[in-house]
């Protein structure tokens, strides 16, 4: 990246929004740099951003100056409830969120692992980690992408398009399946930001299933489902792609980027259709009725640098009318590139004009972050991030208004760098200000009913520990949340734990917002820290009673693909000149086979059957000389296949401390050499 510093002598002044937006930027840059702000930072120079709605001025910098001055200052000190904070720092808690040993959480709550390229399950309120699902990379701890099975999930998700290949993902947004406008239990869906893929996992196992890498696509970001039903799963192409990218592209020539908004079945996981549209995308939520789909966006200008993408003082919220999109489908209208049918909803497409658009563009202020639809199906969010405030659309009204601003219906002025909002479903959004660590709780009918700007509608903020990104309640994202718990995924934890070196955890805090008060914090309550490994970006969670997985595997779920070896079937079959099959069982404490040969040269498949039956006895089967790490659950099977090429004997082993015998517990793989 260039210099973004203008040369005085060479440059016209920065426009006002432009200044606004760098000023913005150092201030994040002294907050996480931990210092003071300079001092003599206080003169009016008479700068206003005007956003649609407000205008923000030179003064209400300064007061949010001032705010960060007090979270800076509290950042270097073991916070205690006194200073400028809302007296709700350590210890402060009333309520009781421990659970017992040997008792459950109320909450499944699932996490993503950001570049961990993971999944992670959590329990509520306890926060005790439960699990963690690979999904966009190999893992030794469950054997995935070790066994042939997982290995061609993660072969599906391929490298198609890829210079490198897929090394790893970066999860994001994870979403579970619903019918009826309730969670069903049945999936959970996670992007990758690094690439263009969207992967499924398989709650009866908690397992990733599918992994779909997107054509014409980089940087799935925004991921949702269509609710009521699942109808479509979304993934959300953030960045804009040259296609094709096979060097014949103008690089200074902005058309011939894309950026995609896809929709992929849920069963098949194949992607039905997508939309072009201007601009970058971001975050996605669907209406609750499976008429639209909307998505924030940045980079209105479709600049390649930063100066360029902050020029102007909006971008939008693009609402896709999914009927409108189905009936283009169905009159042909789209183009089938690299596979896929797409239809271009760029904003001077004639299929954005006329009385049917397939994308409405919302205008809002700069770079909308978090897009959330609250309970009641009634109003699209979109966060301000760069703006200090939410920008509320009225749904019904989308199609109804000649000019698509007039369906903004209220925009509440929550504080600075509002990211995500959340709902109790008791009227309320909770908004993440990830410059003001603080997360404000406001009023939903009393934001359409203020002025668009006004602070009024906030009833209540709280300071968290620091610079929050996203934050759920409890089943938020249903018709009917349960509205006692709200997690906050703060990005910074500074001093909030023992030290372990540079890099620092994050630090997800649970707040109890069970009770509406009328104190400082409308009642939220911060309950407790919870370090995590990097970095979560957003969780989701439904109430225990609405996921059920298997504690064992039903071998009918793998009939017809996989033999499920029983101990008087554990063989050795010879299946040509240069290839073995090798079928085992394995129950405490011993294989089926107590030692196997093969010939040098030969492709050996190990099928392994895990033939007990009760819960939690899990088997392994290593080799390590030949990279074999298999982890078998009670009536699974699970399969290998590799070249012997190297004589010898082969200690085969179990990973799973399984019984008293478990260090016993072997067989021999013998490699005879070929004469
Ligand atoms: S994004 Cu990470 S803080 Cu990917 Cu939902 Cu907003
Ligand atoms: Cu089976 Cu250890």
């Amino acid at each position: 990246m260039t210099d973004t510093e203008p040369d005085a002598g060479e440059m016209p002044e920065p426009d006002p929004a432009e200044k606004l937006l760098r000023e913005h930027e150092a201030q994040l840059d002294e907050l996480i740099a931990d210092v003071e702000p300079p001092e003599d930072d206080a003169t009016d120079d008479g700068v206003t951003l005007d956003l649609p709605g407000l205008t923000l001025g030179r003064r209400d910098l300064m007061k949010t100056g001032a705010a960060v001055g007090v979270a800076t200052s509290l950042a270097g000190c073991s916070f205690g409830g006194t200073g400028g904070g809302n007296g709700n720092g350590n210890g402060a808690s009333t309520t009781d969120h421990k659970v017992p040993p040997g008792e459950h959480d109320d909450y499944y709550g699932f996490w993503s692992g950001g570049h961990s390229g993971e999944v992670r399950v959590v329990g509520i309120p306890s926060m005790r980690e439960l699990r963690r699902i690979p999904v966009f990379q190999k893992d030794g701890a469950v054997g995935y992408g070790h066994d042939e099975q997982t290995k061609e999930v993660l072969r599906e998700g391929g490298d198609v398009g890829s210079v490198a290949g897929h090394e790893w993902g970066d999860t994001h947004h994870p979403i579970l399946s619903e019918s009826g406008g309730d969670y069903d239990g049945r999936y959970l869906w996670i992007n990758d930001k690094v690439s263009g893929r969207l992967a499924r996992i398989n709650l009866k196992y908690f397992e990733t299933d599918a992994i779909t890498d997107i054509p014409n696509m980089q940087a799935c970001h925004g991921c949702s489902v269509q609710s009521p039903d699942t109808k479509y799963v979304y993934g959300v192409g953030e960045f804009r792609v040259p296609v094709p990218n096979d060097g014949t592209t103008d690089p200074d020539d902005a058309d011939s980027y894309w950026s995609v908004f896809a929709a992929l079945d849920p069963e098949s996981m194949e992607v039905v259709w997508q939309v072009r549209v201007s601009g970058n995308l971001d975050n996605a939520d669907s209406d609750k009725e499976g008429n639209w789909a909307f998505a924030t966006g940045y980079n209105k200008e479709e600049a390649f640098e930063i100066d360029g993408m902050t020029h102007d003082d909006r971008d939008n919220l693009k609402a896709f009318d999914i009927e409108a999109i189905e009936a283009a489908l169905d009159a042909g209208e789209a183009e089938e590139i690299n596979g896929v049918p797409v239809l271009d909803g760029r904003q001077d497409s004639p299929l954005t004009s006329g009385s049917d658009p397939i994308v409405h563009y919302i205008p809002t202020p700069k770079g909308p972050h978090g897009c959330d639809v609250e309970p009641s199906g009634t109003y699209v969010t979109a966060s301000g991030k760069l703006s200090p405030t939410v920008t509320m659309v009225e749904i019904d009204k989308i199609k109804e208004v000649d000019d698509p601003e007039d369906a903004i219906v209220g925009q509440p002025r929550v504080g600075m760098g509002p990211l995500h909002t959340t709902w109790d479903g008791r009227g309320h959004g909770y908004t993440t200000l990830f410059i003001d660590s603080q997360i404000a709780k406001w009023d939903i009918e009393q934001a359409v009913e203020a002025e668009k700007g006004s602070e009024e509608p906030v009833v209540g903020t709280i300071d968290v520990h620091y610079n929050p990104g996203h934050l759920q309640a409890v089943e938020a994202e249903t018709t009917d949340p349960a509205g006692d718990w709200l997690v906050t995924l703060n990005k910074l934890s500074k001093d909030r734990f023992i030290s372990v070196g540079p890099i620092h955890p994050d630090n997800d805090q649970l707040i109890a917002i069970g009770e509406d008060a009328e104190t400082e914090t409308g009642g939220m309550e911060l309950v407790a820290d919870h370090p995590v490994h990097p970095e979560p970006h957003d969780c989701v969670f439904a109430s225990r009673d609405k996921i059920s997985p298997n504690n064992i595997w039903d071998r009918e779920d793998y009939e017809g693909e996989k033999e499920y070896v029983t101990e008087d079937n554990s063989r050795v079959e010879r299946t040509g000149d240069r290839s073995v099959e090798v079928y085992t069982s394995v129950k405490r404490s011993e294989y089926g086979l107590r030692d196997f040969t093969v010939k040098e040269g030969d492709e050996v498949t190990i099928t392994v059957t895990n033939i007990e039956s009760s819960r939690d006895i899990i088997h392994g089967l290593a080799i390590p000389q030949y990279a074999i790490n298999l982890s078998i659950a009670p009536q699974d099977t699970r399969k290998v296949t590799f070249t012997a090429d190297e004589p010898g004997i082969y200690w085969a082993y179990c990973t799973y401390f399984c019984s008293a015998l478990h260090l016993e517990m072997r067989s021999r793989m013998i490699v005879e050499p070929r004469d």
